[in-house]
């Protein structure tokens, strides 16, 4: 046991993955902000829908139609509880946090923001935080700014409301850098934006997973995740939205579900959420995602971020040992991933070194190329980390990385 209660060596054998050998090596996997391993919680209710609950959902009145929309939908009412939206339905499945931030690029930006008008972001977003964005900027002539991070990684609110205008509409943040750790204080942004007339979009991949997060006091517009992150399965995530403005939104795609009615000449829309929820679901991904949700809650999202961030301090002192290292991205309170550079090699070469003793970590621009120009650096390596993440594991990687060292000079 590590912090009181928290028994990460018990959590680790939920996880089939992690008791493999890779090239020989019991498995160091450091890489949970790139996709997290599965528990066998969320592999065994995937099989079981699969094997004896699965037929298309809301649209058959058999008994196993019927079985798997009370899944689908009983696991929608789980991601309510657990980011405390006011409503089931404003939980919209998607494919993931890119699907989700794409949905309000394409149905809020393009139905509501006019020529001139103003989209903020930051400089740390991941790509799916900006291309959406870039898009609709294009088609619609609108004005899309970004606003900055310091050299160690600290957001400051004073960037952000510099660049508010009456033309700002939309303000797009993440909850936490994919590559700095960074939090954003979203509850003040949220107040920011609103103050302005804007909507605030949370690009939460990486908050979601790491702290409790809580719809209702956070107060964003739109908070988007995914599902492969949070230790479910891939091909599903949420948009959550505000009732009143995704009842207002116009769908992105129609076909099937979606609709209320269909003639020859028009249609009408079914109401939320299944508007934005167009042709058969991920329905057993859906499932899963609910087993996951089931899982971090017993073991309570306070206490996870209480152990991360225990390992998160201890791996911090631990790198700063290694020679010739330089950690990238230092606020005060950031949460679990640790990018660096070193000077002896690439990024890539450390990565691929670090691999022959087990130790798995994403090397390259972290899909933030705008945050490696804004450091002065090609890639970077990043270590991230997960719930079931051990001092062990951190131990095991600086021993790689001073192999790499040895390597290189
Ligand atoms: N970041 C990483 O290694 P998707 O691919 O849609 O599930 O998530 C996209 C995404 C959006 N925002 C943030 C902050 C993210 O971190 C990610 C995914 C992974 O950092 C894979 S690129």
């Amino acid at each position: 046991m590590s912090e009181a209660g928290y028994d990460v060596e018990r959590i680790r054998q939920d996880f089939p993955a992690l008791s493999m050998l890779v090239r020989g090596k019991p498995l160091v996997f450091l890489d949970s902000a790139a996709s997290a391993q599965k528990p066998r919680q969320v592999i065994d209710a995937v099989t079981k829908m699969y094997e004896a609950e699965y037929a298309n959902v809301h649209r058959g009145l058999h008994y196993l139609s019927e079985l798997a929309t009370a899944r689908y939908e009983g696991a929608r009412e789980k991601v309510q509880t657990f980011i405390n939206a006011r409503h089931s339905h404003e939980i919209i499945y998607t494919r993931g946090t890119t699907d989700a931030l794409n949905l309000v690029a394409q149905s809020y930006a393009r139905a509501f923001l006019e020529e001139g008008d103003e989209i903020i972001i930051t400089t740390m977003e991941h790509h799916s935080n900006i291309v959406p964005w870039q898009m609709i900027r294009d088609e619609k002539g609108l004005v899309l700014k970004a606003a900055d991070v310091d050299e160690e990684g600290v957001f400051h609110l004073s960037s952000l409301e510099a660049l508010i205008t009456d033309r700002t509409k939309i303000i797009a943040i993440p909850h936490v850098s994919n590559v700095l750790g960074t939090v954003l204080p979203v509850k003040e942004i949220a107040a920011l934006a609103h103050k302005a007339g804007a909507v605030l979009v949370v690009d939460g991949a990486q908050g979601v997973t790491h702290m409790p997060v809580d719809m209702q006091d956070l107060d964003c517009d739109f908070y988007a995740f995914s599902g492969h992150k949070l230790y479910g399965p891939t091909g599903i995530g949420i948009l959550y939205g505000k009732e009143e403005l995704l009842e207002k939104m116009p769908p992105v795609q129609g076909g099937g579900d979606m609709i209320n009615t269909v003639t020859l000449e028009k249609s009408t829309w079914a109401d939320l959420p299944h508007k934005f929820e167009a042709g058969t679901p991920p329905i057993v991904q859906a499932v899963g995602l609910g087993a996951a949700v089931d899982y971090v809650n017993a073991i309570g999202m306070a206490a996870i971020g209480a152990h991360e961030g225990d390992v998160l301090t201890y791996a911090t002192q631990r790198l700063a040992s290694v020679e010739g290292l330089r950690l990238i991205g230092t606020a005060p309170g950031k949460a679990s991933v640790l990018s660096f550079v070193m000077e002896c090699a690439h990024p890539h070469d450390i990565s691929t070194i670090i691999d022959q003793a087990g130790v798995a970590v994403r090397a390259g621009h972290h899909c933030a190329q705008p945050l490696m120009e804004r450091y002065d650096v090609p890639a970077m390596a990043r270590a991230s980390l997960g719930l079931y993440n051990t001092r062990q594991d951190i131990d095991a990687l600086v021993d790689s990385l001073e192999k790499v060292r040895e390597i290189f000079s």
